[in-house]
């Protein structure tokens, strides 16, 4: 087994490096439950822009891979896989024109990690369903992530020393961290729908306003929590709270089911 390299000094939340990719122009047709129209691809251009200057600006060395048409929804490379200091973890989508994105993302992370686990076949994970905490790992059982897969991911964690929980997204969101995100080492950020489960014992728990539910999927680096601009009532919120909030606009790629954790991968180089 390897040692957790995240002593209780470390925030979880302490990234130096990151993978982002840029979308394609199918991001057009992106997977999305609703019906609120196609995104616009400029505009997705632009929210990816404003999003990797903000990691930069937060601390982090951004590697940027690019476009890959075949799968519209590549720009999220949060989902084909896992990546912590000791290693990276190849996942396997549970939506199916997802599938192909884990090879296309295991070449970098071979060139940033000495150690590339793959989930073994027979079941499924998608990262969006992975919220890291300092004590555990949660893992949220979903449409795109099941059972068989969240066990066999736990046995990948206990290789990197990490413990692990499986837990139960509510019924019709897309992934367990739609819902929610680390504000710090103790409080999530969390839709009153996925508090209301008891999830979070042990956690302090900020409550997204009500109507202001898709800003649960915010994003903490380092010195910074990065939210969605369209979520004002949120931002003042924690802005109250005393933490730097990012506004960033996910507008467009809000039309495709997605928020801020996303659209990178994040992790801090084992050797700092
Ligand atoms: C999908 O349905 O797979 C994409 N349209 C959105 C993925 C969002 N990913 C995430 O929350 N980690």
């Amino acid at each position: 087994m390897m040692t957790n390299v995240n002593t209780p000094a470390t925030p979880v939340f302490a990234f130096d490096a990151a993978i982002v990719r840029l979308p394609s122009k199918s991001v057009v047709s992106g997977l999305r439950a609703g019906d609120g129209g196609d995104p616009d691809y400029a505009g997705v251009r632009a929210e990816h822009e404003a999003y990797v200057a903000a990691l930069g600006e937060a601390g982090v060395a951004v590697t940027t891979l690019g476009v890959l048409e075949g799968y519209p929804d590549a720009v999220f490379v949060e989902d084909p896989a896992l990546v912590y200091p000791e290693g990276a973890i190849l996942l396997r989508p549970g939506a199916k024109s997802r599938a192909g994105e884990v090879c296309e993302i295991a070449g970098v992370l071979r060139d940033h990690f000495t150690t590339v686990l793959e989930l073994p076949e027979g079941g499924y994970v998608e990262g969006g369903d992975i919220l890291t905490t300092p004590k555990k790992v949660m893992i949220g059982l979903s449409s795109r992530t099941d059972v068989a897969g969240a066990r066999a991911l736990q046995k990948l964690l206990a290789e990197f020393g990490r413990a692990s929980e499986i837990v139960e997204t509510p019924a019709d969101v897309l992934h367990f961290k739609t819902d929610c995100s680390l504000l710090d080492q103790e409080t999530v950020l969390s839709t009153a729908r996925l508090a209301r489960s008891d999830v979070f014992n042990g956690f302090d728990v900020v409550l997204t306003p009500e109507g202001e539910e898709a800003a649960a999927n915010a994003l903490r680096v380092n010195d910074v929590v990065m939210v969605g601009a369209d979520f004002p009532r949120t931002i003042e919120l924690l802005d109250k709270r005393g933490y730097t909030v990012v506004a960033l606009k996910t507008t467009q790629i809000g039309k495709i089911d997605a928020g801020l954790s996303c659209m990178s991968l994040r992790w801090r180089r084992a050797s700092r």
